[in-house]
């Protein structure tokens, strides 16, 4: 048998970047699944070579690893109550509100934890695996919070970080957790860990001194028992801004982003939702904005519609089959009320669509509504700025969004405040395109210096340096609390 590969750099995510698809003939083959980690991982990986530890998709027995466009695949078994319990259950109906400030309650069962740790070794015996020796090993969100520990404990010479895509919540709500402190120990477990907001990364750091008493300053925790000593901070996550800047000035994407204007009648404005459907998109607090627009007579169809797609997403938890239910009915009593024939008010889209035609809608939009309760980044805000090379149309963002942090020339909403988020709407479609064109060259500038491939360097860089520098941004040679997010979007007032 030849020896097993190892890698100088391996990642490690709940899911492979690779789906599955069964050929006509029965044979099955791999399609690449193009998101924005998959490209940052590739813009990292063209001088080492890398390995991607990750679930197939399909419960049952694991393919063997193999290579994909020069990243080994390393699958991950999980079986169908493994599915269940660590994914649908402990990730997704424990951690998942909880993280997100319990926006619908969280689910707690001894058997989804159990599950959850059981897969969490299977994650870090194959990281050990693949893993060269001094590798460096990047494991990705909430569903892995336990392996970086794990794979220390096995190979104390390679490095580790981890990056959390999801908010980290406020000690008061992580303190529900009844595994509250094997999350943090096994978190700890890093040399660094990265987060989308510095609210997040304080979060993280509060929680380690308030429940396991350790010694934190600034943004270094030192573990417990140990002189060790781990950095966390915000390295924001971003899009693939040159990749999406290409597709969208594609004469094909353009002509399809007339197309699709024409085929809606010819609208005076174009509004658009993007979301997996998740309870914490804020879905229903945009719907009842517009249905409470269209009521008071301030917009309508024809002139103005709304194309909302909601990508089918966790079908299986109790909370998203119910959310999908409610979407739907606030949906049809709209069209109900307000459609016309050949124009309803709202178009609703539950399946998901190439990026092609992603692109082509974030072309097509006059106003994006990007109205999440709680959101680690949303990354549709900033698809949609580097989708928009015409310097064209005009963001609302929410204030609970990472990427509002970031951003900070857009409509900025509150979604809970129904009445402004209808003022902030109007406000987009009616503000002056000359005004609005300004805006739009602010955030691409923003997106197009702050991009995906920045990111990733970012985060190894810092990986790779903490934690003996703890304070020094990699990038920029700035201290990390230099980063414009916060304060600066509050010194200009929410109202904007
Ligand atoms: C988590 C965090 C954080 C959606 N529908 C289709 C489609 N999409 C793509 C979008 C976008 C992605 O899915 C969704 O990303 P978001 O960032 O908006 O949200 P989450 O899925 O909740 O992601 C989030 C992110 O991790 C990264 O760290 O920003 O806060 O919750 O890329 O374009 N893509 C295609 N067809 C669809 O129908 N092709």
């Amino acid at each position: 048998m030849p020896a097993r590969p190892t890698f100088d750099l391996v990642v490690a995510a709940n899911r492979l970047p690779v789906d599955q698809v069964a050929r006509p003939d029965g044979d099955i083959e791999w399609q690449r699944s193009p998101g924005g980690l998959v490209t940052a991982m590739e813009s990292v990986m063209h001088d080492q070579a890398g390995a991607w530890v990750g679930w197939a998709g399909e419960a049952g027995a694991a393919p063997a690893p193999f290579e994909d466009s020069g990243i080994y695949l390393r699958p991950v078994a999980l079986s169908a109550e493994e599915v269940r319990d660590y994914y649908e259950g402990f990730s997704n109906d424990t951690l998942w509100p909880i993280y997100h400030d319990v926006i619908v309650p969280a689910s707690f069962h001894r058997e989804w934890w159990s599950a959850y740790e059981k897969v969490n070794r299977r994650f870090a015996e194959a990281v050990v695996e693949v893993a060269a020796p001094g590798a460096r090993v990047w494991i990705q969100d909430y569903q892995l919070q336990l392996v970086p520990a794990l794979v220390r404990e096995a190979r104390p010479d390679v490095r580790i970080g981890w990056f959390d895509h999801i908010p980290f919540p406020p000690v008061g709500l992580f303190a529900q957790l009844p595994w509250r402190l094997q999350l943090l120990e096994g978190l700890l477990g890093a040399d660094f860990l990265g987060f989308q907001r510095r609210a997040d990364a304080q979060n993280f750091v509060r929680a380690c001194r308030e429940l396991l008493n350790a010694k934190t300053q600034r943004d270094t925790v030192t573990v417990p028992g140990s002189d060790r000593r781990v950095r966390a901070s915000a390295v924001p996550i971003s899009v693939d801004f040159a990749g999406l800047d290409e597709l969208a000035r594609r004469p094909e994407t353009i002509a399809r982003s007339r197309e699709i204007r024409t085929s809606l009648g010819d609208p005076k404005v174009l509004m658009l939702g993007v979301d997996r459907l998740d309870y914490t998109k804020g879905i229903q607090h945009r719907l009842k904005a517009y249905h409470e627009l269209l009521d008071e007579h301030r917009i309508g169809p024809p002139e103005v519609t709304l194309v909302q797609v909601a990508t089918p997403s966790r079908e299986r938890v109790e909370a998203y089959r119910t959310l999908r239910d409610e979407i739907e009915q606030t949906v049809g009593r709209i069209n109900g009320e307000f459609g016309q024939i050949g124009a309803p008010a709202v178009h609703y889209l539950h399946h998901s669509h190439p990026r092609e035609e992603m692109a082509a809608l974030y072309l097509a939009a006059d106003v994006m509504l990007v109205t999440p309760l709680r959101d680690g980044m949303n990354l549709v805000a900033k698809e949609y700025v580097a989708c928009r090379y015409d310097l064209g149309g005009a963001l609302v963002l929410s204030e609970f969004a990472g990427a509002w942090h970031e951003l900070h020339q857009t409509f900025a909403c509150n979604p809970h405040d129904i009445e402004g988020l209808k003022q902030t709407i109007l406000r987009a479609i009616t503000t002056p395109d000359k005004e609005k064109r300004r805006m739009m060259r602010a955030l691409r500038r923003r997106v197009a210096d702050h991009d995906v491939q920045r990111w990733a360097a970012r985060f190894l860089g810092a990986l790779d340096i903490a934690p003996e520098r703890p304070s020094l941004d990699p990038s920029t040679g700035h201290h990390h609390g230099d980063e414009p997010d916060m304060r600066s979007n509050e010194a200009r007032g929410m109202t904007q």
